[in-house]
């Protein structure tokens, strides 16, 4: 039985927890066949990240923004990571992008040109250098290196070349900064992806050092992987860097995380919360990797923090040990009812409280639209260019 202690000590947990923001959440984005405007949408950084703090500002537990260099880059670091403070956040990861360059066509660090692979590598060194300007600690790397058709370029060569630019960018590192390695199995390469699986980004981050880790993005998987066996494994190996939340019903949706499989969610949270995973000092980023096409972007963003938060609450409402006594006995169908007592609980009231004990308002939706700032936005920001993802 759930008793008052675990309640208690579950909304205790709810208020360390902290989920990560994209900045590029805030930017016109689209599919590949139209990028749709929004009235509204922030026209530089300094707008991105004051479209965020409204996110944390209602939710209280989104103090991190993430960046992504091009996209994201201004004159002042230092000047947007002031802007930030004033705005009661943070910058986070710094995301490179190493994908929207002519000279990336056939790749970046797995480019059979070592002149291109020096290029896509000064960039990573760029990006480090944005890192020590805003204070931030996590480099990310996502790479669309891949190959279209059988023969075009050696599979092991290109390991070969990624393995040693990642050591090369791991290298100009300070010793706080930590660097996380992103897989994704297909797309934009459809024959090879040179980092597709778990298993290939695993291998790279353990032969850089203890300061690489893995990231999982939950919209890079193939249909039906098991993605909370995978976070159990990188857990036990010490090396999940960071979640980039998201749904997908095909491929990589970037839909707002929750949404297509709540009960995907909640297993991947229960794998976290068992291993303690979710303690803010556990090493893993918990943050949003997503799109909002044809949704308010702000909305969206606090509905998805507020997606995560009643996913972790479930899990924090399993009775462990109910569970591992079910479990030690074989009882199947015990075990199996003690995980879904916690998912059917509506933890909506217990997280709303959690808002309260924290002094915000019970329901961050609301808060956010009778704030005015939509409007207020859409009146202000005429002129000049809205931020978009740049495909
Ligand atoms: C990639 C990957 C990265 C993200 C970009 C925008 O597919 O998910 O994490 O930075 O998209
Ligand atoms: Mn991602």
């Amino acid at each position: 039985m759930v008793g008052t202690d675990q309640i208690a000590a579950a909304q205790a947990a709810l208020q360390q927890q902290t989920i990560e923001l994209p900045s590029w959440a805030f930017g016109n984005s689209g599919t590949r066949f139209k990028v749709f405007a929004q009235a509204g949408v922030p026209r530089d950084p300094f707008e991105k990240i004051a479209d965020a703090a409204q996110v944390h500002r209602y939710t209280g537990v989104a103090p991190r923004v993430s960046l992504h260099i091009p996209w994201d880059l201004v004159d002042d670091f230092g000047a947007l990571a002031r802007h930030a403070e004033d705005q009661g956040v943070r910058i986070g990861m710094i995301n490179s992008n190493v994908f929207q360059d002519d000279d990336f066509m056939l790749g970046s660090l797995a480019h059979p040109d070592p002149r291109v692979r020096a290029k896509a590598v000064d960039h990573h060194k760029q990006c480090i250098d944005v890192m020590r300007a805003t204070g931030s600690k996590d480099l990310k790397i996502w790479l669309s290196d891949g190959l279209n058709y059988p023969g075009q370029d050696s599979i092991r060569a290109r390991q070969d070349r990624i393995a040693e630019a990642l050591a090369e960018i791991y290298a100009a590192l300070d010793d706080d900064q930590h660097l996380v390695l992103e897989y994704k199995f297909f797309e934009p390469a459809f024959y090879v992806t040179d980092v597709p699986d778990w298993g290939t980004s695993l291998l790279h981050v353990m032969a850089l050092g203890d300061r690489a880790k893995v990231v999982l993005d939950t919209g890079h998987h193939a249909p039906g992987t098991n993605i909370e066996f995978v976070v159990a494994q990188l857990l036990r190996q010490g090396r999940l860097g960071a979640f980039d939340f998201n749904s997908r019903f095909y491929a990589d949706d970037d839909l707002m995380v929750g949404a297509a499989d709540p009960f995907q969610l909640f297993r991947i949270m229960h794998e976290i919360v068992s291993a303690g995973a979710h303690a803010p000092d556990s090493g893993v980023n918990f943050m949003l990797d997503q799109c909002h096409n044809i949704e308010p972007k702000i909305p969206a963003q606090i509905r998805s923090v507020m997606n995560v938060q009643e996913a972790t609450a479930k899990a924090l409402l399993v009775d462990a040990e109910a569970l591992a006594a079910a479990q030690r006995g074989g009882d199947v169908l015990g075990a199996h009812a003690v995980l879904m007592d916690a998912y059917d609980t509506d933890v909506r009231p217990l997280v709303a409280q959690v808002r309260e004990q924290m002094g915000l308002e019970p329901n961050p939706v609301a808060a956010y639209a009778a704030s005015g700032y939509a409007e207020k936005i859409v009146s202000e920001r005429v002129g000049g260019a809205q931020a978009g993802w740049g495909a």
